[in-house]
């Protein structure tokens, strides 16, 4: 597939180098100066993940609090790959954050119909996003730990699950563009952290939701033993709550989740 069907990145670093030639041109004689002091990173991207038996959801996030030059530089564009494995994961379903990374105006965000997620390569997920809003071009989006998407996979082996990341399409045109013209892409201003997969504690009697099983949660039972209908002591969900779901209880007794 062709860079050209994706939603211009190229056109969105003009628009914002245009309007703001002044700023840009001072922000790189200021940037100049303090790279030739530090050695830093700006923009960590982030992904974390927690799988149960069946999948693995990943959340991906930028970081633009590590900013070193007093500027908290807003981003108006990015571009991601999540990298996963075919014979592990399948059939990943993106969700992307739409309420920070839009372009329009909050109220009436534009159609962005060439931003949608690209899963057509396995074992990539690209996702390719930005904010331009119409009343505040150049704001950008900046903060800790921003949402990007949210992937959910389907687990189809029993190794456990990694994924990694990378620029959404490096080289071809710039992915993570600041409000001030600054291109990150194979800078060192932006970093690919490693991503943080752990796997999600699911402790079938917990009724009172304190990751532990004990009296507490059989005390819960107890008071409605015998009751039918929706209950949330109805652990197996065949709408009463009787000996097969204390047996539930009584399997996962003394578990803990961390
Ligand atoms: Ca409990
Ligand atoms: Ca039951």
């Amino acid at each position: 597939m062709s860079s050209n069907s994706y939603f211009n990145l190229e056109r969105v670093k003009d628009h914002v180098m245009a309007i703001n030639k002044f700023r840009w041109f001072v922000g790189t004689v200021f940037l100049f100066l303090l790279v030739s002091a530090y050695a830093y990173a700006d923009v960590n991207v982030i992904a974390e993940g927690t799988y149960t038996d069946t999948q693995l959801t990943v959340t991906i996030f930028v970081d633009t609090t590590d900013l070193t030059n007093g500027d908290a530089d807003p981003i108006v564009s990015y571009g991601v790959k999540l990298i996963y494995s075919p014979a592990d994961l399948t059939n990943p379903t993106v969700t992307e954050n739409d309420t920070d990374w839009y372009f329009g105006s909050p109220e009436a965000p534009l159609p962005t119909p060439n931003t949608a997620p690209d899963t057509s390569t396995d074992g990539e997920v690209i996702i390719v996003g930005g904010k331009i809003d119409i009343l505040e071009p150049t704001a950008g989006v900046s903060g800790p730990k921003v949402l990007l998407a949210t992937v959910v996979f389907d687990r189809i082996s029993e190794s456990i699950p990694e994924v990694s990341l990378e620029l959404g399409k490096a080289g071809t045109y710039a992915n993570f563009v600041t409000n001030v013209g600054d291109v990150l892409d194979g800078t060192d201003r932006i970093n690919f952290l490693s991503s943080a997969i752990t796997q999600e504690c699911i402790l079938n009697g917990d009724l009172n939701g304190d990751n532990r099983v004990n009296m507490s949660d059989f005390y819960i039972m107890q008071a409605n033993w015998g009751r039918t209908g929706e209950n949330i002591a109805d652990l197996n969900g065949d709408n009463r709550v009787n000996m097969s779901d204390f047996y539930i209880i009584q399997a996962n007794w003394g578990k803990t989740c961390p």
